[in-house]
Protein backbone atom coordinates (compact mmCIF):
# COMPACT_ATOMS: atom_id res chain seq x y z
CA UNK A 1 0.00 0.00 0.00
CA UNK A 2 2.62 2.30 0.65
CA UNK A 3 4.80 1.16 -1.94
CA UNK A 4 7.30 -0.57 0.77
CA UNK A 5 9.27 -3.55 -0.87
CA UNK A 6 12.03 -5.53 0.21
CA UNK A 7 15.14 -4.28 0.31
CA UNK A 8 17.09 -5.36 -2.12
CA UNK A 9 20.73 -7.11 -1.71
CA UNK A 10 20.05 -7.38 1.93
CA UNK A 11 17.99 -9.37 4.42
CA UNK A 12 16.34 -7.67 7.40
CA UNK A 13 14.54 -9.91 10.16
CA UNK A 14 12.54 -8.27 12.87
CA UNK A 15 12.10 -11.03 15.77
CA UNK A 16 8.90 -10.46 18.18
CA UNK A 17 6.14 -12.30 19.84
CA UNK A 18 2.79 -11.25 21.22
CA UNK A 19 3.35 -13.13 24.29
CA UNK A 20 5.55 -10.96 25.80
CA UNK A 21 3.33 -7.64 25.25
CA UNK A 22 0.92 -9.64 27.57
CA UNK A 23 3.08 -9.47 31.15
CA UNK A 24 2.61 -6.54 33.56
CA UNK A 25 4.98 -4.67 35.95
CA UNK A 26 2.49 -3.50 37.46
CA UNK A 27 -0.41 -0.36 37.43
CA UNK A 28 2.04 2.18 38.23
CA UNK A 29 5.28 0.76 36.73
CA UNK A 30 6.99 2.48 33.83
CA UNK A 31 7.77 -0.29 32.07
CA UNK A 32 4.70 -1.16 29.76
CA UNK A 33 5.31 -4.10 28.15
CA UNK A 34 2.53 -3.05 25.78
CA UNK A 35 4.72 -0.52 23.93
CA UNK A 36 5.63 -3.36 21.84
CA UNK A 37 2.19 -3.93 20.74
CA UNK A 38 1.66 -0.34 19.68
CA UNK A 39 5.13 -0.73 18.08
CA UNK A 40 3.81 -4.12 16.18
CA UNK A 41 0.72 -2.73 15.15
CA UNK A 42 2.48 0.59 13.62
CA UNK A 43 4.95 -1.37 11.85
CA UNK A 44 1.95 -3.32 10.30
CA UNK A 45 -0.06 -0.43 9.29
CA UNK A 46 3.10 0.73 7.16
CA UNK A 47 3.27 -2.30 5.21
CA UNK A 48 6.41 -2.96 7.11
CA UNK A 49 6.44 -6.79 7.55
CA UNK A 50 6.16 -7.24 3.47
CA UNK A 51 9.80 -5.91 3.76
CA UNK A 52 10.93 -8.20 6.61
CA UNK A 53 11.79 -11.76 7.32
CA UNK A 54 9.12 -12.19 10.27
CA UNK A 55 9.87 -14.84 13.16
CA UNK A 56 7.84 -15.68 16.01
CA UNK A 57 10.47 -15.32 18.99
CA UNK A 58 10.71 -18.65 21.28
CA UNK A 59 11.68 -18.98 24.97
CA UNK A 60 15.32 -18.96 25.21
CA UNK A 61 16.65 -22.18 27.54
CA UNK A 62 18.14 -22.24 30.81
CA UNK A 63 21.64 -23.01 29.46
CA UNK A 64 21.56 -20.39 27.02
CA UNK A 65 20.26 -17.63 30.08
CA UNK A 66 23.25 -19.51 31.83
CA UNK A 67 25.85 -18.63 29.32
CA UNK A 68 26.03 -15.31 31.11
CA UNK A 69 24.05 -15.81 34.49
CA UNK A 70 24.60 -17.65 37.20
CA UNK A 71 22.82 -20.86 37.97
CA UNK A 72 21.79 -19.40 41.53
CA UNK A 73 20.17 -16.36 40.31
CA UNK A 74 18.73 -18.44 37.71
CA UNK A 75 16.87 -20.70 40.04
CA UNK A 76 15.76 -18.27 41.94
CA UNK A 77 14.46 -16.30 39.20
CA UNK A 78 12.72 -19.46 37.74
CA UNK A 79 11.07 -19.78 41.17
CA UNK A 80 10.60 -16.68 42.82
CA UNK A 81 6.48 -15.94 43.43
CA UNK A 82 4.99 -12.72 42.89
CA UNK A 83 4.49 -10.44 45.66
CA UNK A 84 0.95 -11.54 46.01
CA UNK A 85 1.56 -15.35 46.48
CA UNK A 86 2.97 -16.66 49.62
CA UNK A 87 6.58 -15.89 50.18
CA UNK A 88 9.63 -18.65 50.00
CA UNK A 89 10.18 -18.07 53.94
CA UNK A 90 13.22 -20.38 53.84
CA UNK A 91 15.16 -17.77 51.71
CA UNK A 92 13.69 -14.43 52.50
CA UNK A 93 16.91 -12.87 52.32
CA UNK A 94 17.54 -13.94 48.32
CA UNK A 95 15.67 -11.63 47.02
CA UNK A 96 18.11 -9.14 48.99
CA UNK A 97 21.02 -10.40 47.41
CA UNK A 98 19.78 -10.76 43.74
CA UNK A 99 17.59 -7.25 44.13
CA UNK A 100 14.30 -9.07 43.23
CA UNK A 101 11.40 -8.13 44.39
CA UNK A 102 11.46 -4.13 45.01
CA UNK A 103 9.78 -1.75 42.90
CA UNK A 104 12.26 -1.13 39.90
CA UNK A 105 12.33 -5.19 39.31
CA UNK A 106 9.29 -5.97 41.39
CA UNK A 107 8.14 -10.28 41.14
CA UNK A 108 5.04 -10.66 38.66
CA UNK A 109 3.35 -13.08 37.23
CA UNK A 110 5.23 -15.07 34.33
CA UNK A 111 8.18 -12.99 35.01
CA UNK A 112 10.40 -16.12 34.04
CA UNK A 113 8.54 -16.13 31.11
CA UNK A 114 8.62 -12.81 29.86
CA UNK A 115 12.50 -12.75 30.45
CA UNK A 116 13.39 -15.66 28.52
CA UNK A 117 11.57 -14.91 25.92
CA UNK A 118 13.02 -10.96 25.62
CA UNK A 119 16.30 -13.34 25.86
CA UNK A 120 15.00 -15.56 22.74
CA UNK A 121 14.36 -12.39 20.73
CA UNK A 122 17.77 -11.37 20.76
CA UNK A 123 19.57 -15.06 20.62
CA UNK A 124 17.46 -15.50 17.50
CA UNK A 125 18.48 -12.25 16.44
CA UNK A 126 21.62 -13.22 17.09
CA UNK A 127 21.68 -16.45 15.65
CA UNK A 128 20.29 -14.73 12.24
CA UNK A 129 23.53 -12.51 11.92
CA UNK A 130 25.96 -15.53 12.53
CA UNK A 131 24.60 -17.53 10.02
CA UNK A 132 24.63 -14.37 7.18
CA UNK A 133 20.67 -15.36 7.04
CA UNK A 134 20.17 -11.26 8.50
CA UNK A 135 22.11 -8.16 7.80
CA UNK A 136 19.89 -6.27 9.98
CA UNK A 137 17.96 -8.34 12.67
CA UNK A 138 15.60 -6.72 14.77
CA UNK A 139 14.58 -7.05 18.54
CA UNK A 140 12.42 -4.53 19.94
CA UNK A 141 11.70 -6.63 22.55
CA UNK A 142 14.97 -7.10 24.14
CA UNK A 143 17.58 -4.48 24.96
CA UNK A 144 17.78 -5.26 28.76
CA UNK A 145 21.35 -3.32 29.93
CA UNK A 146 21.45 -3.20 33.50
CA UNK A 147 21.43 -6.79 34.77
CA UNK A 148 24.31 -8.63 35.96
CA UNK A 149 25.35 -11.76 35.96
CA UNK A 150 23.59 -12.31 39.74
CA UNK A 151 21.77 -9.41 40.27
CA UNK A 152 18.50 -7.64 38.48
CA UNK A 153 18.60 -3.96 38.25
CA UNK A 154 16.75 -1.20 36.59
CA UNK A 155 13.39 -3.06 34.88
CA UNK A 156 16.44 -5.96 33.68
CA UNK A 157 16.35 -8.91 34.98
CA UNK A 158 18.08 -11.01 32.56
CA UNK A 159 20.83 -9.30 29.73
CA UNK A 160 19.69 -10.65 26.29
CA UNK A 161 22.12 -8.07 25.26
CA UNK A 162 25.37 -9.63 26.21
CA UNK A 163 23.44 -12.74 25.44
CA UNK A 164 23.07 -12.04 22.33
CA UNK A 165 26.88 -10.62 21.73
CA UNK A 166 28.36 -13.62 23.19
CA UNK A 167 26.81 -15.63 20.14
CA UNK A 168 28.41 -12.70 17.59
CA UNK A 169 31.61 -13.33 19.69
CA UNK A 170 31.75 -16.85 18.07
CA UNK A 171 32.00 -16.04 14.65
CA UNK A 172 33.07 -11.86 14.71
CA UNK A 173 36.40 -10.96 15.94
CA UNK A 174 35.47 -7.33 17.24
CA UNK A 175 31.68 -6.58 18.29
CA UNK A 176 30.70 -2.76 18.99
CA UNK A 177 28.18 -1.99 21.59
CA UNK A 178 26.28 1.23 21.55
CA UNK A 179 23.59 2.30 23.48
CA UNK A 180 21.82 5.27 23.13
CA UNK A 181 19.20 5.09 25.44
CA UNK A 182 19.22 7.95 28.22
CA UNK A 183 20.26 5.52 30.97
CA UNK A 184 23.95 4.19 31.17
CA UNK A 185 24.52 0.83 29.92
CA UNK A 186 26.56 -0.46 33.36
CA UNK A 187 25.55 -4.06 32.88
CA UNK A 188 26.71 -4.92 29.26
CA UNK A 189 29.90 -2.46 29.87
CA UNK A 190 30.95 -4.57 32.80
CA UNK A 191 30.22 -7.89 31.47
CA UNK A 192 33.00 -6.69 28.65
CA UNK A 193 35.28 -5.08 31.12
CA UNK A 194 38.15 -7.46 30.33
CA UNK A 195 38.09 -8.21 26.72
CA UNK A 196 39.13 -6.25 23.67
CA UNK A 197 36.96 -7.93 21.40
CA UNK A 198 33.83 -5.76 22.80
CA UNK A 199 33.97 -1.68 22.83
CA UNK A 200 31.01 -0.54 24.30
CA UNK A 201 30.00 3.09 24.07
CA UNK A 202 26.94 4.67 25.63
CA UNK A 203 25.36 8.14 25.58
CA UNK A 204 23.29 8.80 28.74
CA UNK A 205 22.29 11.15 30.87
CA UNK A 206 24.70 11.34 33.74
CA UNK A 207 24.55 12.76 37.21
CA UNK A 208 25.85 10.92 40.30
CA UNK A 209 22.91 10.28 43.31
CA UNK A 210 20.62 11.80 40.63
CA UNK A 211 20.01 9.93 38.04
CA UNK A 212 20.38 6.12 37.70
CA UNK A 213 22.17 4.36 37.95
CA UNK A 214 24.74 6.83 38.59
CA UNK A 215 27.75 5.19 36.83
CA UNK A 216 29.68 6.12 33.10
CA UNK A 217 31.43 8.93 33.51
CA UNK A 218 33.74 10.49 30.84
CA UNK A 219 36.90 8.65 32.49
CA UNK A 220 36.03 5.54 33.34
CA UNK A 221 36.98 3.74 30.00
CA UNK A 222 37.49 0.34 31.64
CA UNK A 223 39.89 -1.23 34.34
CA UNK A 224 43.57 0.05 34.00
CA UNK A 225 44.83 -2.75 35.89
CA UNK A 226 47.91 -4.46 34.10
CA UNK A 227 47.35 -6.75 31.38
CA UNK A 228 43.86 -6.25 30.92
CA UNK A 229 43.22 -6.30 27.15
CA UNK A 230 39.52 -4.60 28.15
CA UNK A 231 41.37 -1.25 29.40
CA UNK A 232 40.19 1.46 27.23
CA UNK A 233 37.41 -0.20 25.58
CA UNK A 234 34.61 1.09 27.27
CA UNK A 235 33.30 4.60 26.39
CA UNK A 236 31.27 6.81 28.03
CA UNK A 237 29.35 10.01 26.95
CA UNK A 238 27.73 11.66 30.26
CA UNK A 239 25.02 14.52 28.85
CA UNK A 240 22.70 16.32 31.01
CA UNK A 241 19.30 17.55 30.19
CA UNK A 242 18.08 18.94 27.30
CA UNK A 243 20.72 17.63 24.64
CA UNK A 244 19.24 18.78 20.81
CA UNK A 245 19.07 16.40 17.74
CA UNK A 246 21.81 18.57 16.05
CA UNK A 247 24.40 18.07 18.80
CA UNK A 248 23.47 14.45 19.49
CA UNK A 249 23.86 13.36 15.87
CA UNK A 250 27.05 15.76 15.59
CA UNK A 251 28.36 14.37 18.71
CA UNK A 252 27.38 10.63 17.86
CA UNK A 253 28.58 10.32 13.83
CA UNK A 254 31.96 12.06 15.32
CA UNK A 255 32.27 9.01 18.02
CA UNK A 256 31.49 6.00 16.24
CA UNK A 257 32.86 7.12 13.03
CA UNK A 258 36.05 7.27 14.75
CA UNK A 259 35.70 4.51 16.64
CA UNK A 260 34.91 2.56 13.31
CA UNK A 261 38.07 3.94 11.67
CA UNK A 262 40.04 2.75 14.86
CA UNK A 263 38.78 -0.18 16.43
CA UNK A 264 37.47 -1.79 12.84
CA UNK A 265 34.51 -3.68 14.12
CA UNK A 266 33.13 -6.51 12.52
CA UNK A 267 29.51 -6.13 13.42
CA UNK A 268 27.52 -3.96 15.32
CA UNK A 269 25.26 -4.30 18.79
CA UNK A 270 22.73 -1.15 18.61
CA UNK A 271 20.84 -0.82 22.03
CA UNK A 272 17.82 1.99 20.98
CA UNK A 273 16.61 3.14 24.11
CA UNK A 274 13.32 5.35 23.50
CA UNK A 275 13.80 6.68 27.15
CA UNK A 276 15.88 9.45 25.15
CA UNK A 277 13.62 11.37 23.00
CA UNK A 278 11.47 14.23 24.26
CA UNK A 279 8.88 14.09 26.51
CA UNK A 280 9.57 11.04 27.75
CA UNK A 281 8.52 10.26 31.52
CA UNK A 282 11.61 9.38 32.89
CA UNK A 283 13.78 10.80 30.22
CA UNK A 284 15.52 14.19 30.28
CA UNK A 285 16.62 14.73 26.94
CA UNK A 286 14.98 16.77 23.79
CA UNK A 287 16.05 14.78 20.90
CA UNK A 288 12.56 13.87 18.28
CA UNK A 289 12.27 10.95 16.42
CA UNK A 290 14.46 11.71 13.12
CA UNK A 291 17.30 12.61 15.60
CA UNK A 292 16.94 9.13 17.59
CA UNK A 293 16.71 7.56 13.95
CA UNK A 294 19.26 9.59 12.67
CA UNK A 295 21.33 7.51 15.11
CA UNK A 296 20.27 3.55 13.19
CA UNK A 297 20.99 5.85 9.87
CA UNK A 298 24.53 6.28 10.30
CA UNK A 299 25.17 3.15 11.98
CA UNK A 300 23.53 1.31 8.90
CA UNK A 301 25.65 3.42 6.44
CA UNK A 302 28.59 1.55 8.26
CA UNK A 303 27.30 -1.26 6.07
CA UNK A 304 28.28 -3.66 8.97
CA UNK A 305 25.86 -6.62 10.04
CA UNK A 306 23.95 -5.07 12.82
CA UNK A 307 21.81 -6.23 15.45
CA UNK A 308 19.30 -3.44 16.96
CA UNK A 309 17.85 -3.97 20.35
CA UNK A 310 14.73 -1.80 22.28
CA UNK A 311 15.39 -0.80 25.89
CA UNK A 312 13.70 1.69 27.91
CA UNK A 313 10.99 4.01 26.59
CA UNK A 314 7.96 5.28 29.22
CA UNK A 315 6.04 7.56 26.76
CA UNK A 316 4.79 4.24 24.90
CA UNK A 317 3.01 6.44 21.58
CA UNK A 318 6.64 7.57 21.18
CA UNK A 319 8.54 4.84 21.64
CA UNK A 320 6.31 3.36 18.88
CA UNK A 321 6.82 5.97 16.66
CA UNK A 322 10.66 5.99 16.79
CA UNK A 323 11.06 1.79 16.76
CA UNK A 324 8.74 2.01 13.58
CA UNK A 325 10.51 4.49 11.80
CA UNK A 326 13.97 2.89 12.42
CA UNK A 327 12.46 -0.73 11.79
CA UNK A 328 11.36 1.41 8.25
CA UNK A 329 15.40 3.06 7.91
CA UNK A 330 16.09 -0.59 8.67
CA UNK A 331 14.39 -1.82 5.61
CA UNK A 332 15.35 1.41 3.32
CA UNK A 333 11.80 2.63 3.36
CA UNK A 334 12.53 5.95 5.80
CA UNK A 335 12.24 8.09 2.31
CA UNK A 336 8.70 6.97 1.51
CA UNK A 337 6.67 6.27 4.67
CA UNK A 338 4.42 9.41 4.81
CA UNK A 339 4.96 10.99 7.74
CA UNK A 340 0.45 10.73 8.72
CA UNK A 341 0.13 7.59 10.68
CA UNK A 342 -1.75 5.46 8.59
CA UNK A 343 -5.82 6.20 9.11
CA UNK A 344 -6.26 2.23 9.25
CA UNK A 345 -3.71 1.73 12.47
CA UNK A 346 -5.21 0.42 15.46
CA UNK A 347 -4.52 2.32 18.54
CA UNK A 348 -4.31 5.84 16.14
CA UNK A 349 -6.01 7.75 18.79
CA UNK A 350 -3.25 6.39 21.13
CA UNK A 351 -0.87 8.63 19.30
CA UNK A 352 -2.85 12.11 20.19
CA UNK A 353 -1.15 14.03 17.34
CA UNK A 354 -1.20 11.77 13.95
CA UNK A 355 2.30 12.79 12.86
CA UNK A 356 5.05 9.87 12.77
CA UNK A 357 7.40 13.43 14.18
CA UNK A 358 5.75 15.16 16.85
CA UNK A 359 7.39 18.49 17.39
CA UNK A 360 9.05 19.55 20.43
CA UNK A 361 5.87 20.98 21.69
CA UNK A 362 3.73 18.78 20.86
CA UNK A 363 5.74 16.38 22.91
CA UNK A 364 6.13 18.29 25.89
CA UNK A 365 4.10 20.76 27.86
CA UNK A 366 7.73 22.68 28.17
CA UNK A 367 10.77 22.04 26.07
CA UNK A 368 14.02 21.02 28.86
CA UNK A 369 16.47 23.83 29.43
CA UNK A 370 19.82 22.72 26.88
CA UNK A 371 22.03 22.26 30.08
CA UNK A 372 25.22 20.91 27.38
CA UNK A 373 27.46 23.14 26.61
CA UNK A 374 29.65 23.35 23.31
CA UNK A 375 32.56 23.47 25.23
CA UNK A 376 31.94 20.35 27.58
CA UNK A 377 30.47 18.25 24.54
CA UNK A 378 34.02 19.57 22.65
CA UNK A 379 35.92 18.40 25.85
CA UNK A 380 34.16 15.08 25.65
CA UNK A 381 34.85 14.22 22.05
CA UNK A 382 39.12 15.51 22.84
CA UNK A 383 38.62 12.74 25.62
CA UNK A 384 37.47 10.12 23.24
CA UNK A 385 39.75 10.93 20.65
CA UNK A 386 42.19 10.31 23.38
CA UNK A 387 41.34 6.95 24.46
CA UNK A 388 40.88 5.87 21.11
CA UNK A 389 45.09 6.56 20.53
CA UNK A 390 45.47 3.23 22.51
CA UNK A 391 43.11 1.30 20.19
CA UNK A 392 43.81 -0.57 16.93
CA UNK A 393 43.07 -3.28 14.63
C1 LIG B 1 16.43 0.03 30.40
N1 LIG B 1 13.81 5.57 37.63
C2 LIG B 1 15.89 1.09 32.65
C3 LIG B 1 15.87 2.32 33.53
C4 LIG B 1 15.75 1.95 34.99
C5 LIG B 1 15.62 3.15 35.91
C6 LIG B 1 14.13 4.45 38.25
C7 LIG B 1 11.98 4.67 38.49
C8 LIG B 1 10.60 4.40 38.89
C9 LIG B 1 10.28 3.10 39.33
C10 LIG B 1 8.96 2.82 39.69
C11 LIG B 1 7.98 3.85 39.60
C12 LIG B 1 9.59 5.35 38.82
C13 LIG B 1 8.86 7.50 38.18
C14 LIG B 1 12.49 5.73 37.75
C15 LIG B 1 17.02 4.50 43.04
C16 LIG B 1 15.58 4.25 43.03
C17 LIG B 1 14.61 5.39 42.83
C18 LIG B 1 11.44 3.40 42.90
C19 LIG B 1 10.28 4.36 42.97
N2 LIG B 1 8.34 5.09 39.16
C20 LIG B 1 16.38 1.34 31.22
C21 LIG B 1 15.67 2.73 37.35
C22 LIG B 1 15.51 3.90 38.31
C23 LIG B 1 8.59 1.54 40.12
N3 LIG B 1 15.78 3.48 39.65
O1 LIG B 1 17.68 1.87 31.18
C24 LIG B 1 7.27 1.27 40.46
O2 LIG B 1 9.91 6.60 38.39
O3 LIG B 1 16.43 5.49 40.32
C25 LIG B 1 16.19 4.33 40.57
C26 LIG B 1 16.36 3.74 41.98
C27 LIG B 1 15.01 3.32 44.06
C28 LIG B 1 13.64 2.82 43.62
N4 LIG B 1 12.72 3.94 43.39
C29 LIG B 1 13.25 4.87 42.37
O4 LIG B 1 15.55 2.26 30.56
C30 LIG B 1 15.14 -0.70 30.30
N5 LIG B 1 13.05 3.87 38.81
C31 LIG B 1 6.67 3.54 39.95
C32 LIG B 1 6.31 2.27 40.37
CA1 LIG C 1 22.92 4.83 27.08
ZN1 LIG D 1 16.71 3.78 30.02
Amino acid sequence: EYGIVRPKGYTVSFHATPEMERHHFGQTHPMKPWRLTLTKSLVTSYGMPFAMDNYVTREATYEELNSFHSSDYLDYLSTAAPEDQPRDIENPDKEVKFNLGGSDCPLFHGLYNYCSMSAGCSLDAARKICSNQSDIAIAWGGGLHHAKRSEASGFCYINDIVLAILQLLRIHPRVLYIDIDVHHGDGVEEAFFSTDRVMTVSFHKYQPDQFFPGTGGLEDNGPKNEHNPGAHHAINVPLQDGITDEQYEALFQNIIGTINERYRPTAIALQCGADSLAGDRLGRFNLRVQGHGACVRYCKSLGLPMIMFGGGGYTPRNVARAWAYETSIAIGADTRIPETIPEHAPWREHFIHDTLFPTLEQSMNEPRHNRNSEKRLREIVTHVHEQLRFVSH
